[in-house]
């Protein structure tokens, strides 16, 4: 820090200078963020400076949390679904890992994920002292059930399955791990962090949320497919019970408990997902979700047209192209200013089709990727 301050004009012009550095979204296919809806930022900036890790203080904002959770509750059928907005896909998973542990009672737990598994459960392994054990995935790149049978033994605390992947965008056969989870008695947390918010408005139906039986707790991240602004993201518990095993008991404040991982936590966040969902409704996100599929389909034709196969038929906005060398097509992508993300098992290049993404920007990508692949 200088000794004397410059005025406010400079520094404005300073940051805008510096933010020219990231790369404008237009350019972006292998993000699962995307640009915030308009209301959503204003709402943001209105609950700039609230605070739920001190609820008491602001009653209005924690209104807001649990009315986004009321709202994401119907829309998962649990109607009456606990749990609260984390800062992330990252600290719902842990946090639901963390509440299994701590009904489980285990000594040496562990925890079953699907091979194609969020890092963010190596991340809980390793803060919760669990093992981690993954499951293989069968030829679409789903879990396999059987193979997450054969991993189940006595410390087996929890099961996960992802609605969405990260890397493929696939969805795992939650019903499947469902009926395993119920016939062993087993905690079943189910990761839609990307997901939640496509397959509900999506054409086909997959069973994924608290429709199926088996399914003890959710994460699902606005800050992805739902327009809102970062961090948002919520996890939710089919029991309340679930989430009293996070308590902490906060003694000088006056609300006496604590579920959250964050202490102070904002509720611009939460003001932003609750102005988004009030304002698109389903009808709006089917609306967004329609449109990333047909951008979706179109990729799949052209890039048919080009002799390209795909790794999988997508199931959501994820699209994964099985070129020659995914690497050295990604970099000279780079080259010229497009960001994709290569895959590793099996190797691919893959773009995720966020609602920043247009028919134009998509036009002027594939004639560039047709160019790089001659
Ligand atoms: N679960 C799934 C299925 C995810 O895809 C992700 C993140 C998480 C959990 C963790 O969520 P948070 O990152 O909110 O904690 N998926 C993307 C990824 O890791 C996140 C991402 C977003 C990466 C934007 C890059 C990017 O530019 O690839």
């Amino acid at each position: 820090m200088d000794e004397t301050g410059v005025t406010e004009t400079e520094v404005l012009g300073l940051l805008r200078r510096i933010k020219e550095r990231d790369m404008p979204f237009e350019r972006i296919l292998s993000s699962m963020c995307t640009m915030p809806h308009p209301l959503a930022i204003q709402a943001h900036m209105e609950f700039i400076e609230t605070n739920l890790g001190d609820p008491t203080l602001f009653p209005g904002t924690k209104g807001l949390e649990e009315s986004v959770i009321a709202m994401l509750s119907a829309l998962l059928h649990a109607p009456n679904a606990h749990g609260y907005i984390t800062t992330g896909g990252t600290e719902s998973n842990i946090q639901a890992i963390r509440a299994a542990r701590n009904l489980s009672g285990k000594k040496n737990p562990n925890v079953i994920v699907p091979g194609s598994a969020h890092f963010s459960f190596d991340k809980a392994a390793d803060i919760l002292g669990i093992k981690i054990k993954k499951a293989q995935l069968d030829e679409s790149l789903k879990v396999d059930p059987a193979s997450v049978e054969m991993l189940i033994d006595e410390n087996t605390i929890a099961l996960v399955g992802t609605a969405g992947t990260t890397e493929f965008g696939q969805v795992d056969p939650i019903d499947e791990l469902s009926k395993i989870a119920l016939s062993r008695d087993i905690f079943l947390h189910v990761d839609a962090a990307f997901g939640g918010l496509v397959i509900p408005f999506l054409e086909e139906e997959y069973p994924f949320d608290f429709k199926v039986k088996g399914v003890s707790s959710l994460t699902i991240d606005p800050h992805k497919m739902g327009a809102g602004t970062i961090p948002s993201s919520a996890l939710l518990f089919r029991d309340e019970a679930c989430l009293g095993a996070l308590a902490t008991s906060t003694p000088y404040l006056a609300s006496r408990m604590q579920h959250t991982l964050a202490g102070t936590r904002t509720g611009a966040s939460i003001a932003a997902t609750y102005a988004v969902f009030k304002h698109l409704g389903q009808s709006g996100y089917k609306r967004i979700v329609a449109r990333c599929m047909k951008l979706v389909s179109m990729i799949e034709k052209r890039v048919a047209d080009m002799g390209i196969p795909l790794v999988i038929q997508p199931v959501t906005n994820v699209i994964a192209l099985r070129v020659d060398s995914p690497e050295e097509v990604a970099s000279k992508l780079r080259e010229r200013n497009w960001y994709v993300s290569t895959t590793l098992r099996p190797k691919s290049l893959r773009l995720v089709i966020m609602p920043h993404i247009t028919e134009e920007i998509l036009n002027t990508f594939l004639t560039d990727l047709r160019e790089i692949l001659g």
